[in-house]
């Protein structure tokens, strides 16, 4: 229990029935493992919190059926989504998410298919849906608390346009429809044995998953008290 957690067990803002989606994702683009999975597989629930957890598969399609079962199911009181994101040494808390599936590479020259082969280039998320949405999670205080432990904690306003910006605009899009549930999406870096061998990605740019885990069970542990 960290003491964010007891000082909020004190204060008595924590609900016992609180309850947090906590989604990650499986390994995609021909690699072996995606830390968010890492993470999600062994985070621990703050006390009298209700965190379910989910892997999602890498596809624009099945992540939207699966969160929309997921949040009629177990109507969830915050939706904290983790993907990997490289070429930065930081933890990421998105700001923005877009109306657009887009696995074309920024130069123009490829499109990166999803995990079911599937490529999207400019398609629209929802149609009824907004251009965007802003994560209403508390998005500066989960920054500074982390960046406090002594772990590298920033804001993007950008989650790009393949699946995690996919899923956390589906879990804005569910939570604008639901009156009070909340949610966002957080990006970590590699792990430095991803970037072994591989003259590609930049080596500098890489967390110990100890600290990811740290960070991220902050920013759960806080939650649990808005
Ligand atoms: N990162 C990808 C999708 C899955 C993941 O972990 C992304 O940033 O879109």
């Amino acid at each position: 229990m960290t003491e964010e957690f007891k000082k909020n067990m004190e204060k008595g803002n924590i609900k016992a029935s609180k309850k947090i989606l906590l989604t990650g994702f499986e390994a995609f683009n021909g690699r072996t493992l995606n830390p968010s999975q890492l993470i999600v597989e062994r985070i621990t629930a703050p006390e009298g919190i209700q965190l379910i957890k989910r892997i999602l598969p890498v596809e624009f399609d099945r992540t939207t059926g699966i969160l929309e079962e997921l949040v009629k199911k177990e109507s969830p009181d915050i939706i904290l989504s983790l993907g990997q994101a490289g070429n930065s040494p930081y933890i990421h808390v998105e700001r923005v998410a877009i109306n657009m599936d887009n696995g074309m590479y920024s130069d123009g020259t490829a499109v990166l298919a999803d995990s079911a082969g599937v490529e999207k280039v400019d398609s629209v998320i929802f149609p009824e849906g907004e251009n965007a949405y802003f994560s209403t999670l508390p998005v500066w205080d989960l920054i500074r608390k982390v960046n406090e432990a002594g772990i590298g904690c920033r804001a993007s306003y950008s989650a790009g346009t393949y699946v995690c910006n996919h899923v956390m605009y589906v879990g804005a899009h569910l939570a604008s429809k639901s009156g009070n549930m909340i949610s966002g999406f957080v990006h970590v870096p590699f792990l430095p044995e991803q970037l072994q061998g591989k003259k590609e990605l930049d080596n500098r740019y890489s967390m110990e998953l100890d600290d990811m885990l740290k960070g991220i069970q902050i920013m759960i542990d806080y939650l649990a008290g808005v």
